[in-house]
């Protein structure tokens, strides 16, 4: 029999109560499991961002946004040790007693700084194999007194991670800007006040992997994500309707560009169906860092992109409504309420339970 359990991070059920089926909320439909044994393992560009030939890196991430929209970087500018680090503070931070993760515990979308489970508690029926830290970085002076104390390294470390992976972002939207032939500072400056979040996912050991997902499928709403990755496997990408795993590279950072990129760029470049699956045997730790617009940023096609030959595929709207949109809808969101009259691909609003079936 399934367990049901009072408790309320995954990683609590998991250990405490040493389950050996998982609930009965985790399990999905079988249309929207992830059929393992069907994903590839193959990969996806890996681009050196500091190649002396500026011009190469401009064109490599231009191919990647196209293809894949997804490109892993090496030579990024953050020091290893920073890396290091971030992900032993992770794992302490998970590995703390109960009590202590829930003292930073809600399920309040609005609270910036919060300890949670799956991805919105409030209103989804299926719950996914996930526990999280969401932690705001910019400007981290205004946020960083909310973030944990506890292991007594956290906000060191942290804050040094964010700072170096800001500067990444900056950079990697520059280079976007230049492969989309747009001003460097394009995309920089669509955005109003910059924001950087970041989440610390963990996903527990799972005894029936197959019956359930750490996130299901989804697109990011932002603008881009900077994911890092310890060395457990989990991450999946959709390239031409088949799931393929990306395996962790040590000291990589996997960069996928989001829904606002794709809107920007007028649909040259794809905000990627991606999910994360989890594994019988061991724990896996992500860290995303998401770059986003304020809410009040007016998003749209760059108008530089806009010709009568290729119409605008999106309306214009403001971040924050799109944002509340995905939250409140769960991750089967879709770009629809955005789309001009003209754009009649049905590439942005798949399904999501399609990929899977
Ligand atoms: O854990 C991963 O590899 C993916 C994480 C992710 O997609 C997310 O947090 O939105």
């Amino acid at each position: 029999m399934a367990v049901t359990s009072k408790r309320l991070l995954l990683s609590d059920i998991v250990s405490f109560d040493k389950i050996k089926e998982i609930p009965s909320n985790y399990i999905r439909p079988i249309s929207q499991r992830p059929n393992l044994q069907d994903v590839v393992h193959d990969s996806i560009p890996l681009i050196d961002l500091h190649d002396p030939n500026r011009q190469h890196v401009i064109d490599q991430i231009g191919q990647a946004c196209r293809d894949h929209g997804f490109f892993q970087v090496t030579n990024h500018g953050v020091p290893e040790s920073t890396i290091t680090n971030m992900l032993q503070i992770a794992r302490d931070f998970f590995n703390l007693p109960e009590e202590e993760r829930l003292k930073l515990y809600s399920d309040d979308l609005n609270k910036t700084t919060r300890v949670s489970t799956s991805f919105n508690v409030k209103n989804e029926k299926i719950a996914s194999w996930r526990d999280f830290l969401g932690i705001p970085c910019y400007p981290i002076e205004d946020y960083i007194h909310e973030w944990p104390t506890n292991p007594p390294s956290f906000r060191d470390h942290a804050a040094e991670y964010c700072r170096s992976v800001r500067v990444l972002a900056l950079e990697l939207m520059e280079v976007i800007s230049e492969s989309l032939g747009l001003d460097k500072d394009y995309i920089c400056g669509q955005l109003g006040k910059h924001c950087q979040q970041m989440a610390l996912n963990y996903y527990p050991p799972c005894p029936q992997p197959d019956l359930t997902c750490g996130l299901p499928a989804h697109t990011d709403m932002y603008v881009i994500t900077i994911l890092l990755q310890d060395e457990v496997p989990g991450l999946n990408v959709m390239k031409n309707g088949r799931w393929i795993a990306v395996d962790p590279v040590p000291n990589t950072f996997i960069i996928n560009i989001g829904d606002q990129v794709q809107v920007m760029s007028n649909g040259k470049y794809k905000s990627v169906w991606h999910r994360a699956v989890v594994n019988r045997d061991k724990g896996r730790i992500s860290i995303p860092t998401f770059y986003s617009p304020s809410s009040d940023a007016v998003m749209g096609p760059a108008p530089q992109l806009v010709t009568d030959d290729e119409p605008a595929l999106y309306n214009q709207f403001a971040y924050g409504e799109y944002y509340d949109k995905v939250w409140n809808n769960g991750l089967d969101k879709s770009f629809d309420t955005f789309m001009s009259e003209t754009n009649n691909s049905n590439d942005d609003a798949p399904n999501p339970s399609q990929p899977f079936s």
